[in-house]
């Protein structure tokens, strides 16, 4: 491995890198560990005590992957490391994903280039010199010819702005910046804020171990079991020897007319069969559960509002079965299509409701007026609490970056390039911010792809640039306008297909108020990836490339 240390200069105060990665989770890692790898020098800041990112931060009780099975939530990209690490559960949990990330970070020695309690106060364009000026937390300044934003698609948590918050005296704390210390629900009456993912996760846990909980929901969520079960070692052992594969299939492009590259579905069409077949499918996917029961589901799924409303009623169904007290089942009814806010996946979620010391408000008819000290005031009446959880989501895949907001070519700043869209091409580029990558952020995949796997390719993406640009002497490159709004009609014209951006979610950035709706994820799932490639294959077309500066200079004398 190339050690970095005899690339990097020091002038004064200021550290001087190739690249500079904002971020050290799932992405950041990698793509320290990439670059490194093809000879750059290179350095990673973060602001949390420990790496992981997202999986360091969302330590609440329940918290695990509620997606795809291990061992497909991990990096691919190394035979060794498939084969070492031995995922225990199918939904891995939040510790075992973040001892796995540690073990990342020894396993590719990528400690000595991380830096941990550093967060990145500003970072500044400077055209002079073709490289961005970065500050941080902790009064050191660094420069990098590239900076590599992998600031994560959920990380920076949502707070309701609710009258009275501070007047409360009890605990608070949000899923999404976990205490360290472990926190104590015994003998406590809890109030919980959100029934997103986290809330879904988080409640049936603390609920086993408090006096009482009140869930407080704003918009009821179908979810559906996760069937979480110990792996057994016959299963990784196959896992292994069919990884080639096993990969190779999780970047395959679907087929040319699949109703949703993302989700291409179990190759069924809905209306190829009766009612009582398409019943018996749905009732065989909960059975299944997991994610399955989007992407095996039939590819109408999500693009047709008939086969849609039909899967509604059955998991609506679900929860009338579940849910023994009418008026709960209610209250929990979901009415918006599925599958177009995150699925969620549970152990125990609706059942939690048969609970005599679970009490659910709902807030559409009873909203809350105002925080007191003893607890949460509805226009009910007051529910006394003494810890507050906060399950209220992310200011989620444009949030970090606009929190970040990097100032590109003659100090504009993101914040403004992104008042009314969040402008980029491939999902990767911003005009105006040469040299700034972002990993994961809008325009891409992002969250509707393997996130560890999508990281991998998206750094390869710009490995590959960064590549192009060195070995013909270039300074900088950025993509032009017209490509971004180019990408944005194609971002739009995939979405559109689908029910997605009928419902208010933090895809469409609806769950921010002030934020511009704009449903910004690349729903061509494995088919993005392909594109981008093509698109650096056949010359880089939407972006310019700017000679280095001696080269400029040489020019301008020509
Ligand atoms: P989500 O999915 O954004 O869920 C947040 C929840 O909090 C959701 O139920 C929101 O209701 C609710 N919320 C947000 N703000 C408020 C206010 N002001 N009042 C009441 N309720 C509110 O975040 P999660 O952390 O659960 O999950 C994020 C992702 O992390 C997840 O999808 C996985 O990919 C991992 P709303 O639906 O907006 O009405």
């Amino acid at each position: 491995m190339t050690s970095t240390t005899h690339h990097t200069r020091r002038d004064g105060a200021t550290e001087h890198y190739d690249a500079i990665i904002i971020g050290a989770g799932v992405s950041g890692m990698y793509a320290l560990h990439h670059l490194r790898g093809m000879g750059l020098s290179v350095r990673a800041y973060d602001g949390a005590p420990s790496v992981g990112g997202t999986w360091w931060y969302n330590r609440y009780p329940g918290a695990r992957v509620d997606g795809p099975s291990a061992p497909l939530y991990g990096y691919t990209f190394s035979d060794e490391l498939v084969k070492e690490w031995d995922w225990t559960e199918s939904q891995s949990s939040q510790p075992e994903v973040h001892s796995y990330l540690e073990h990342f970070a020894d396993r590719f020695d990528l400690r000595r280039d991380i830096q941990l309690e550093t967060w990145v106060r500003s970072a500044r364009y400077d055209e002079a010199t073709q490289r961005w000026q970065v500050e941080t937390s902790t009064g050191l300044r660094a420069s990098a010819q590239f900076l590599v934003c992998a600031v994560g698609a959920l990380s920076t948590p949502n707070t309701p702005d609710i009258p009275g918050f501070d007047a409360f005296e009890g605990e608070c704390v949000h899923t999404g910046n976990w205490p360290q210390t472990p926190v104590s629900f015994s003998g406590k009456r809890v109030g919980v804020i959100g029934t997103g993912s986290s809330g879904v996760q988080a409640i049936p846990e603390i609920a086993k171990e408090a006096d009482h909980v009140t869930v407080f929901q704003r918009t009821p969520q179908y979810t559906v079991p996760a069937r979480n079960r110990p792996l057994a070692p016959e299963e990784l052992a196959a896992v292994r020897e069919n990884w080639e594969t096993l990969r190779a299939g999780m970047t395959a492009l679907p087929d040319a007319d699949a109703a949703l590259p993302m989700a291409p579905g179990n190759g069924r069409s809905a209306f190829d069969e009766t009612p009582e077949q398409r019943h018996a499918l749905y009732e065989e996917l909960w059975e299944q559960g997991t994610l399955a029961f989007v992407f095996r589901n039939y590819a109408e799924l999500l693009v047709n509002e008939e086969i849609n409303r039909e899967v509604c009623a059955f998991l609506r169904g679900k929860i009338r079965e579940i849910v023994r007290d009418p008026e709960t089942a209610e209250k929990l009814m979901p009415d918006h299509f599925y599958g177009t806010k995150r699925p969620i996946l549970d152990s125990g979620y609706y059942e939690t409701y048969n609970r005599d010391d679970v009490t659910l408000v709902d807030l559409r008819r009873d909203p809350i007026e105002e925080m007191t000290a003893t607890g949460v005031r509805t226009r009910s009446g007051e529910h006394p609490i003494d810890v507050l959880v906060l399950a209220t989501g992310f200011d989620a895949i444009s949030g970090s970056m606009l929190r970040l907001d990097p100032k590109g070519r003659d100090g504009v700043s993101l914040k403004e390039r992104w008042q009314s869209r969040f402008h980029n091409y491939l999902g990767l580029m911003i005009s105006g911010f040469p040299n700034l990558f972002m990993i994961h952020g809008p325009g891409t995949p992002g969250v509707l792809y393997l996130m560890p796997l999508g990281a991998e390719l998206e750094t390869e993406w710009i490995a590959n640039c960064i590549r192009h640009l060195r070995d013909r002497g270039l300074g900088a490159v950025e993509p032009t306008h017209a490509a971004e709004l180019d990408w944005d009609r194609e971002v739009s014209a995939l979405a559109d297909k689908t029910l997605f951006p009928r419902t208010d979610s933090w895809y469409t950035g609806s769950n921010i108020p002030g934020k511009p709706r704009h449903f910004s994820v690349h729903l061509g799932g494995p088919a993005y990836f392909h594109r981008i490639a093509e698109i650096a294959n056949e010359g880089y077309d939407g972006f310019v490339f700017t000679p280095a500066l001696g080269e400029r200079a040489n020019a301008g004398s020509r």
